[in-house]
């Protein structure tokens, strides 16, 4: 598996200089091909140093976020709407100017449990906003990847299939699905199943586990994930994604509650998942060509 990535919040929540260097390295010493940066604030970082740094690593680059409150793109609020859309151009620029193409994350309502369900005035609002955003993301070559979240962190899309009528609502081709394990297992059907009806709409992967701890010692069956996206030729990014409270974010950490401290030793814990998703995809690959081989007497 080439394009490998790991979620920056394994290394460090922090965003100095040498939190960002020290995590730019493990991540290229440990083998993965991309970090992911999530709620990154220009403000108190270097881009353009960050960018050099990342390009100089030969690493890729993504950036998620989940809309905050004051920014839900699918409020009946004309002024919450107007600054969700600002939050989400000012990512798609950050993203740009990192060198990436990929804005992943909660993009299409706010992050964090609904007291409502969503209304149809909500989906029109926010369709009619992320297209918007999306047409000029186009102008800087970057993809808006629709994380897929489970009913207690979003109201709007907690299935794959809600997403799909999501994006074909926009009729944009740089929008997107964000799928991730930890998610689909609590509210797919079938996990595998979900992933073969999304096929050509996939765009980002996260790989979690049903606690967020160790890949392996939950209760996903990733080798029917792995199944399905050797099935589907999936061929983009695949990103290791881990939360544990001896690294915290102020806002992620409370959102997705992280109580429980689940590993420590955040090296091992990288080593450990590059080694578990690069085998579990290329035992997948070994099951796919038994299948299909004729074996006919020679
Ligand atoms: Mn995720």
């Amino acid at each position: 598996m080439s394009k490998l990535g790991i979620h920056s919040f394994v290394w460090s929540a922090g965003s100095s200089r040498d939190e960002l260097e020290r995590a730019l390295q493990k991540t290229h010493d440990l083998g993965y091909n991309l970090i992911e940066f999530s709620y990154l604030d220009p403000k108190q970082v270097d881009v353009d140093w960050l960018a050099k740094r990342i390009a100089s690593l030969n690493l890729s680059v993504s950036v998620s976020m989940g809309l905050p409150q004051e920014g839900d793109i699918s409020s009946e609020d004309a002024s919450i709407v107007k600054n969700g859309e600002a939050i989400l151009d000012n990512a798609v620029k950050l993203v740009r100017d990192l060198g990436g193409t990929k804005l992943a994350g909660i993009l299409n309502s706010s992050h964090g449990k609904q007291e409502k369900g969503p209304t149809r005035k909500a989906w029109d609002t926010s369709v009619s906003t992320l297209t918007k955003v999306a047409e000029r993301a186009k102008g800087s070559d970057v993809t808006l990847n629709l994380e897929i979240v489970n009913r207690f962190e979003s109201n709007m899309l907690n299935t794959a299939a809600q997403g799909l009528a999501f994006i074909a609502d926009t009729g944009a081709s740089n929008v997107l699905l964000h799928l991730d394990t930890f998610h689909m297992n609590i509210e797919e059907a079938d996990v595998g199943l979900a992933i073969r009806h999304a096929a050509d709409k996939i765009g980002y992967i996260h790989i979690g586990e049903s606690h967020r701890g160790f890949l392996g010692t939950g209760n996903i069956n990733f080798a029917a994930i792995f199944d399905a996206l050797v099935a589907i030729g999936y061929d983009d990014y695949v990103t290791f994604e881990s939360f544990s409270t001896a690294i915290v974010d102020e806002d992620l950490s409370l959102k997705t509650a992280i109580w429980r401290n689940l590993w420590t030793d955040n090296v091992e814990l990288a080593d450990h998942a590059r080694r578990f998703i690069s085998l579990g995809l290329e035992t997948a690959k070994r099951k796919a060509e038994l299948v299909a081989a004729p074996h006919t007497p020679g």
